[in-house]
């Protein structure tokens, strides 16, 4: 019938905190997300990020703003996509996943950001019924190479 609340060990209640009280705060992500105002798809693909806990703040830019933006920031002009966001020190250009989002701040590689050039059909924001086309993310690195950072196939992942 007595508790004794300095019996409950601080790590075990620290652990319960972070993971039964904030299960989105531990992950979620603020990201600032630049586009232009008819961009449907880019609208897609931030209630996609959104609907995995993730903030998503939308700035509109003209299209010459928004390339200059990009080409400034290093993104090769033959991997500039749609949308450009920025999160934590990294760029996401284009229709990356959000888990791979996640990935990208949980390792944290030393790299401008991930990029999907293109749009491919079936990436998050560019789902078109069941068509799907493969593609990859790539990891953008500070001198402009790129390597792969997660393949998406024909099939749902
Ligand atoms: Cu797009």
């Amino acid at each position: 019938m007595t508790t004794e609340p300095r019996t409950c060990p601080r790590p075990v209640w620290m652990a319960a905190l972070a993971i039964g009280f904030f299960p989105v705060a531990a992950v979620a992500a603020s990201l600032e997300m630049m586009t232009t105002g008819g961009c449907s798809c880019c609208h897609a693909w931030a209630r996609h990020v959104r609907a995995a806990g993730h903030e998503v703040v939308v700035k509109d830019l003209a299209m010459g703003q928004l390339m200059k933006m990009k080409l400034d920031a290093g993104i090769p002009a033959a991997l500039t996509a749609c949308h450009t966001a920025r999160v934590e020190g990294y760029l996401i250009e284009g229709h990356v996943p959000e888990q791979d989002i996640r990935k990208l701040l949980t390792e944290r590689p030393e790299a401008l950001g991930l990029v999907v050039s293109g749009m491919p059909i079936g990436s998050p924001g560019m789902e078109s019924g069941n068509k799907r086309e493969a593609y990859e993310v790539l990891l953008l690195k500070k001198d402009g190479s790129t390597e792969i950072f997660a393949r998406y196939g024909l099939q749902p992942n």
